[in-house]
């Protein structure tokens, strides 16, 4: 009857459907009722309010009777003109002279990307950001950007949240007319964790500028700059501002860490800026630049290298902060901080804070301070929904000098440690952490080399092996998937190369590759690929930012897609819903599509049958509706 419907369509007949057309054409499915939206977001809602969502079982809640948060209102006129505007009509080489011209420290804000990444475990759903987006766009029209896609969004938006991360980029693009949104690109990685064929990181790029990125922040996980030029290379092309970044590891000013000096990440600017960077990221992603230093480096930099410069950092060890204020007196261009109440930790520094700190001097950065605070009490809102993911840090530690984590990573290690009944020996994984990186030669630490050392770390830890065990020719060790694969090169290249000992033991007599990964990749077939997804979807036509999906993430992406089929669009549910389901006697409203909303309440959920199904008692836009599913207790 499906294909019947289908055949049938004027939109199908006509060659104007997109992917999007199943999805949004209701009247398709009128030949089973059981499969209209509106019935898969009440099966989903059954079905968590009888079984739970597996993400959130056993972890801490929300206060009861936890509401929607509401964003500040906002006028209807037009937002006033932004950095945004710099960019559509002059391109990205002006936004550069701009920011290089501009006197204020030019601030990104992280909320929605690093901050819920480094405290949450990455999990903030897109309507808690898309409610919040136009007071953003009316409200401080002043900031450099809002980073808000990439690194591991992408992913555990449609892996743990049931969404389209596309779409996610798309709502927020069109809320936010004059302010640049930022994305986190691991080079030939693209928002994965291993290197992709360089036609798969053109097309990736190509589509992520379409859909809405107006800032590529792209970086190599061990700073190799050979690495990073296809993307870099996509990026230009696409006319979008492309901001090559060094990644700061150790400490300039530590004689005993000469490996990464000043010359070291001058050097690395200059040929990021050979490789045709608009602006010079500085990606401090352990929050490990301590203000003396980054008074030299971002002095150095400015002076040799000659690019604007973006600074980010973490607050990990609790003096983040100070280090923007110096890097702001030693002329860095912008920074990054995260709204208030997603502060702090292994988040960004305090937004409200660092305004404040440059009230009143050259480097004040225009922003509003009681809309920051507006902004930041619904964030605070917003954060309560997420108890479940709280999982980071409850105070700042300088341990941070030691293992040298990532921000990012930090909650995730600290979650597999847990699952791996390792917890109460977290010194003892940090301390690994650290001896696993001087054994790999002391690298760049960020996603996925930082992955990489995690996975070692732990399993050395889990089996009670040390350094010099591991080192042992002797001894036989079994090393995880991802060191071998680093190790053979399909990372690339750390500066120096891979020391002998370790490459030895663990590749033996393999020789691995020295050349950049991407140039052995064969191109993938998009067109064929393309088919053969279709194919396997049912004749579900794929669009370019679904292959985009399927590329990345081959089998995460058809997960979704199974899912979605049986759900439907859950993404429109408030998150206490998503996540909890809801209590008899409450009532939601989902728009489903602009202009459609449900209406849902649950009137009653019935007793276990002997079949194991559950009957819940739904009004659905004032119409009873009853959905069963199976008590899977
Ligand atoms: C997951 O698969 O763990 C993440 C997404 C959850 C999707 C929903 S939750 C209700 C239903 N039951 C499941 O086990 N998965 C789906
Ligand atoms: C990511 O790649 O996701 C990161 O946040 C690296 O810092
Ligand atoms: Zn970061």
């Amino acid at each position: 009857d499906f294909v019947i419907n289908l055949l049938k369509h004027q939109t199908f007949l006509d060659y104007s459907y997109t992917t999007k057309f199943i999805d949004t054409t209701d009247d398709l499915f009128q030949f089973r009722k059981r499969q209209d939206r509106a019935t898969k977001i009440l099966t989903y809602i059954a079905d968590i309010t009888v079984n739970g969502h597996p993400e959130t079982a056993g972890r801490a809640t929300p206060p009861a009777g936890i509401k929607t948060p509401t964003a500040p209102k906002v006028s209807v006129q037009q937002p006033p003109r932004g950095a945004k505007q710099i960019l559509d009509e002059q391109g990205p080489q002006a936004v550069a002279d701009w920011m290089a011209a501009e006197k204020r420290l030019l601030l990104t804000d992280t909320t929605m990307r690093d901050a819920h990444q480094s405290l949450l475990a990455t999990r903030m759903r897109s309507i808690d950001m898309i409610r919040v987006a136009p007071a953003y766009a009316h409200m401080l029209p002043q900031l450099f950007s809002m980073e808000c896609w990439g690194g591991a969004t992408f992913d555990v938006a449609y892996r743990f949240l049931q969404e389209c991360p596309w779409q996610r980029l798309r709502d927020l693009r069109a809320r936010m007319p004059n302010l640049m949104t930022q994305m986190l690109l691991r080079a030939s990685n693209g928002v994965g964790y291993t290197n992709y064929p360089d036609n798969v990181v053109q097309f990736f790029v190509k589509q992520a500028a379409e859909t809405g990125v107006d800032v590529f922040r792209v970086f190599d996980s061990l700073n190799w700059v050979e690495n990073m030029r296809v993307a870099m290379d996509a990026v230009l092309e696409a006319n979008k501002l492309c901001e090559g970044t060094l990644c700061y590891t150790g400490d300039i000013l530590n004689p005993d860490r000469a490996k990464y000096d000043l010359k070291y990440y001058v050097r690395m600017g200059q040929d990021l800026k050979a490789a045709g960077a608009h602006v010079l990221g500085l990606k401090d992603m352990a929050g490990l630049l301590k203000p003396a230093s980054a008074r030299v480096l971002i002095k150095a930099l400015k002076e040799d290298v000659g690019l604007p410069i973006h600074f980010h950092t973490h607050d990990t060890g609790g003096i983040a902060g100070a280090t923007i204020l110096a890097a702001a007196e030693a002329g860095v261009d912008a920074a990054d901080a995260a709204m208030d109440a997603f502060s702090g930790n292994t988040s960004q520094p305090t937004l409200g804070s660092i305004v404040e700190a440059l009230r009143f001097t050259d480097r004040d950065t225009g922003l509003d301070m009681g809309a920051i605070r507006k902004i930041s009490d619904y964030w605070e809102e917003v954060r309560t929904h997420y108890a479940a993911f709280e999982s980071a840090q409850q105070a700042p530690s300088s341990e941070v000098y030691l293992h040298e984590m990532p921000g990012g990573q930090f909650t995730n290690l600290k979650a597999q440690a847990r699952s791996m009944g390792l917890e109460d020996r977290w010194p003892e994984v940090a301390r690994t952490y650290a001896d696993v990186n001087m054994m790999f030669g002391d690298i760049v630490k960020v996603t996925p080399s930082s992955k990489v050392v995690g996975d070692m770390a732990l399993m050395m830890v889990s089996q009670g092996l040390t350094r010099a065990d591991v080192e042992n020719p002797e001894r036989d060790v079994s090393f995880p998937e991802s060191v071998i694969d680093m190790l053979r090169g399909n990372l690339g290249q750390p500066p120096g190369g891979w020391p002998e000992g370790i490459l030895r033991k663990v590749l033996k007599d393999e020789s691995p590759l020295t050349e950049r990964p991407g140039a052995r990749l064969p191109p993938v077939d998009l067109e064929a690929t393309r088919a053969d997804l279709s194919k396997e979807l049912e004749g579900f036509t794929v669009d370019d930012e679904d292959l985009n999906g399927y590329l990345m993430y081959p089998k995460v992406f058809l997960d979704y897609m199974g899912r979605h089929r049986i759900y439907g669009p859950v993404r429109t549910l408030p998150t206490q819903t998503f996540f909890y389901g809801m209590e008899p006697g409450e009532e939601i409203s989902a728009e489903i599509a602009p202009g459609k909303t449900l209406e849902i309440r649950v009137v009653a959920v019935g007793e276990t049958g002997d079949d194991g199904d559950v009957k819940v008692f739904f009004e659905l836009n004032g119409q009873p509706r009853t959905i069963r599913v199976a008590n899977r207790e």
